[in-house]
């Protein structure tokens, strides 16, 4: 190879994004993913590769104590880029956000960053870890079968109290003057696990312009082409569930 060509592999290889993920689910990779995919980014993702599920096991193994630049993750998702890796899934967010303009610059809106991360720690509070919760109220490593008398209490309580709190919430954050119409908010998951709930809170018309911006979102020229390609997983026993008997009758 040449110096030149040599020089390049390692300029991109510095330069790539690695998502290590669990195979197989969208899950919490997805998030990182929409954003990697809306800005167009080169990466590369363990959902796709053979020995994926190996590199997951591998990084959150009891045995991995890190090495001098990076503490271990305790769970996926994580990035690696260069020499860093990185966790935690609003965490991996913030990261990329400014490198991938998907945040204001600083030196315009100094607060613009950390506005965005709150409402990304709120749609993973509400749409993310909360329906999660929903099939996995007693213990995250229980079979669902053995707590699903007490997902069916949880899954009513989402339904009918949380799930609409966090819609009015965006709804009202859409409604104001900061968001300035703003494009990125994306409830496919909650659709998936609770269908005939989201059906009903939709034809409410009490939350239009947040399936309004859904379906906006969804249309972007990436996200569009990345929902129609390959890449893009089918939701089934990960965090977004379908359980007829936790969704609506
Ligand atoms: N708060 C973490 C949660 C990470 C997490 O729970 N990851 C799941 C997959 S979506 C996992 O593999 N958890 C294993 C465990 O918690 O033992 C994040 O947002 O990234």
């Amino acid at each position: 190879m040449s110096t030149r060509a040599s020089k390049r592999q390692k300029t991109e290889e510095k330069d790539a994004y690695h998502l290590i993920y669990w195979p197989g689910v969208p899950g919490r990779g997805e998030h990182i993913r929409l954003a990697l995919e809306e800005a167009g980014a080169e990466y590369t993702d363990t959902a796709h590769q053979e020995d994926g599920m190996k590199t997951v096991t591998s990084l959150i193994s009891d045995q991995n104590t890190g090495d001098s630049h990076n503490p271990p993750p305790l769970a996926p998702p994580a990035l690696k880029h260069g020499e860093y890796i990185i966790s935690q899934t609003p965490n991996i967010l913030m990261y990329l956000g400014p490198q991938l303009g998907l945040v204001p610059d600083v030196s315009e809106d100094p607060v613009g960053i950390y506005h965005v991360n709150s409402l990304t720690l709120t749609a993973l509070d509400g749409l993310s870890n909360e329906p999660h919760d929903v099939h996995h109220p007693i213990a995250v490593g229980e079979y669902y079968e053995n707590q699903k008398d007490e997902a069916k209490k949880k899954a009513k309580d989402y339904r009918e109290s949380r799930l609409p709190k966090f819609l009015a919430y965006f709804e009202r954050v859409l409604s104001g003057d900061a968001s300035k119409g703003g494009e990125y908010l994306y409830v496919n998951g909650v659709s998936f696990a609770f269908p005939k709930c989201v059906e009903k809170l939709k034809g409410s018309g009490k939350y239009d312009k947040v399936f309004k911006h859904y379906e906006m979102v969804k249309g972007r020229e990436n996200i569009k082409s990345y929902l129609e390609s390959d890449r893009r997983q089918e939701y089934s026993m990960g965090i977004y569930r379908h359980y007829p008997e936790l969704d609506d009758e």
